[in-house]
Parts: C-alpha cells; structure tokens; sequence
C-alpha cells in the first residue's frame, strides 16, 4: 500500500453549506495530501453552493484531465424534511457516477449526520478527521491506479 503523493495533482471539491465544519475536512485532507509529498500548488480546491452541487463540480475537474484522484467533501444534516435524503441520494450517487464515467478515483469525504455534534465529532474530532480520510483513500487509489497500468503496459 503506497500513500506516496510526490508528482501527483489533486482535486477538492469543498461544498460551502456547514462552511465552518467542511472547512475543517478540508484542513484535514490538505494537510494529509501534504504530509504524502503532494505539493501545495498541486492541490486545486472547487467551492459549490451545497451537496447536491458537489457532481457537477467533480466532473469539471475530471473532464480537465489533469488530476490523479478527486476528493469530495461536504456536510449534510438531517433536517425535519425529506430534502436530506433527496440530496444525500443524488450526491452519493452523482459522485459515483463521475468516477465511473471518467475513470478516475474519486474519494467520498460527505458526511451525512442526524446532528451537528455528529459532523463536527468527525471533522476533527472525537471520530477523526473524514477529509483527512477521503485524502488518503485518495493517495492511495492515485498510486494503485498507476501501478496497475504499469503492469499492463510491460
Ligand atoms: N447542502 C448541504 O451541503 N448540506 C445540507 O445539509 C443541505 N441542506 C439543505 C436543506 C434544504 C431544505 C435545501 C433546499 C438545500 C440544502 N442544501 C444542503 C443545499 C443543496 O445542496 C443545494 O446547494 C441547494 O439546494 C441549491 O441547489
């Protein structure tokens, strides 16, 4: 397993919705990208309005073909009505389809909490970091990726 980020560029979609929690995800994952050896102008950060915009920007970037691995970071807290489930459905769902339809790893750092104390407790908190998570299932997808067409290009 190879977390070794140097040479490699990385996309951050950040959504602006819970702003003051995603930003601590984003902290986490910047800081994981630069402790692997990602340099810090090799890490591009797209801000969307919410989740649900958080496809569309990763598909953006994607189709830029200048990324190893995309990251996608947000927080959705679920409120008295069915808006939750409709967003956290589409997001998950548009992020995996992003992945799939450009070929590129794309790391789920999108929280989906009954509370807030929930959301912060994992953006830095008592349950860890999940950017800083979805960054280094990034590395490590980017480095896989790399070395699985290595083997099938010899
Ligand atoms: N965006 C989030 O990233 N997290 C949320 O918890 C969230 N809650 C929303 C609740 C409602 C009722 C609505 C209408 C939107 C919410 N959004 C949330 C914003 C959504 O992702 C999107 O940015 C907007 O709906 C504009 O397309």
């Amino acid at each position: 397993l190879s977390l070794d980020g140097t040479g490699r560029r990385f996309g951050i979609v950040a959504a602006r919705f819970h702003g003051a929690v995603v930003d601590r995800l984003l902290a986490g994952a910047e800081s994981a990208l630069l402790a692997h050896g990602v340099a810090a102008a090799d890490i591009e950060v797209v801000r969307v309005p919410g989740a649900w915009e958080i496809p569309a920007g990763l598909d953006a970037l994607a189709r830029s073909g200048r990324f190893s691995a995309l990251i996608a970071l947000g927080v959705l807290i679920r409120g008295g009505t069915l808006h939750f489930e409709v967003i956290a459905n589409e997001c998950s769902r548009g992020i995996a389809e992003v992945s799939r339809r450009r070929e590129l790893p794309v790391t789920f750092g999108v929280l989906t909490c009954e509370t807030m104390a929930q959301a912060v407790a994992r953006a830095g908190g008592e349950e860890g970091n999940k950017g800083e998570e979805a960054a280094l299932a990034a590395l490590e997808m980017a480095s896989l990726l790399d070395r699985l067409r290595q083997h099938r290009a010899s």
